[in-house]
């Protein structure tokens, strides 16, 4: 006989399916809010040989295949900016998977497996991506507050629809008054999400691009949600020459090898373009007003679990 998973029970809630029913309408809302704004929604990329190297400690998802190696797509940032050689605007609802270590289990936040909306922009600034972000984030929440009034009232949410301009952060503003837990700190006592910016390369992947007037600063942005639900996205302009992509990979003392169908591409070149991944899980969290992420989903990966 089966033994009855200690789960059973979770799929019958009431929760869970008011949960389904508010993913289904933020993915409606950001997909037609992009589709009508121009852009080409394209299929998401599950194995490669070459993925997001991330700048935190995540193990790689790697299996071998005849004389090679794939990986699990941990962000599709390589391959977003390759497709802004076919087209101008893309967007993908793209599943990453990345190995978080167990001492991730209960932040609240973080999965093995997610989806983020994954976008890229040829041609556009930070400032640029900013602003779309802010109209794409106030005509979703606005989208759900109108069509999932039942479900908001389920959750006793009364969310707040945020106006653009957002507030902006400099990383080193942040830092030097909170220290480390800054994020923490500023996500606590803010009442609307806001920007983090100007964020050190040291901190981040070699494919957010440096500022030319500012070296050792980076053209990317993190979006911080209030109430302590912290991280939403995050996000740049990028590095797309040859020379400063191979200089950004070294200084990270990661090994070019890794990048090497990449690095073709960017020989040939790469457009300037700038974009980000907003996660999909976090952004129900947050608007249901949920403490763990692991009920937003049906089959949730918590970080160190083996789960179905
Ligand atoms: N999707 C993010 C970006 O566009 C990268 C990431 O998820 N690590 O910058």
């Amino acid at each position: 006989m089966f033994m009855k998973s200690l789960e059973y029970d979770r799929y019958g809630e009431e929760s869970l399916r008011k949960v389904l029913k508010i993913k289904t309408k933020l993915r409606q809302a950001m997909g037609n809010f992009l589709r009508n704004n121009g852009f080409l929604e394209i299929s998401p990329v599950i194995i490669s040989p070459e993925t997001d190297p991330l700048y935190h400690a995540t193990g790689k998802a790697e299996f071998d295949y005849y004389d090679g190696k794939y990986q699990l797509t941990r962000s599709m940032i390589l391959h977003k900016q390759i497709a802004l050689l076919t087209s101008d605007k893309i967007f993908t609802y793209s599943p990453n998977v990345r190995l978080e270590p167990v001492e991730l289990a209960d932040t609240g936040k973080h999965l093995v497996e997610f989806t983020q909306l994954d976008l890229e922009v040829k041609d556009a600034t930070r400032e640029d991506i900013i602003d779309l972000g802010e109209r794409l984030l106030i005509h979703t929440l606005k989208e759900v507050k109108k069509d999932c009034k039942e479900e908001l009232d389920y959750f006793k949410r009364d969310l707040r629809i945020p106006e653009a301009p957002f507030q902006r952060i400099k990383y080193h503003h942040a830092y030097n008054q909170y220290g480390r837990i800054f994020e923490e700190v500023l996500s606590q006592e803010k009442e609307d999400p806001f920007w983090l910016i100007d964020i050190p390369s040291e901190e981040r992947e070699f494919y957010d691009r440096e500022d030319p007037s500012r070296p050792g600063i980076l053209r990317d942005m993190d979006l911080i949600y209030p109430e302590g639900f912290g991280e939403a996205l995050s996000g740049g302009e990028r590095e797309h020459e040859l020379d400063r992509i191979k200089q950004r990979i070294t200084q990270q003392e990661l090994d070019l090898t890794n990048f090497k169908n990449y690095l073709e591409f960017a020989e040939k070149g790469l457009p300037p373009s700038a974009g980000f991944g907003i996660g999909l899980e976090r952004l129900a969290r947050y608007v249901c007003g949920l403490e763990e992420i692991k009920d937003t989903l049906l089959f949730p990966k918590i970080p160190g679990k083996i789960r179905l």
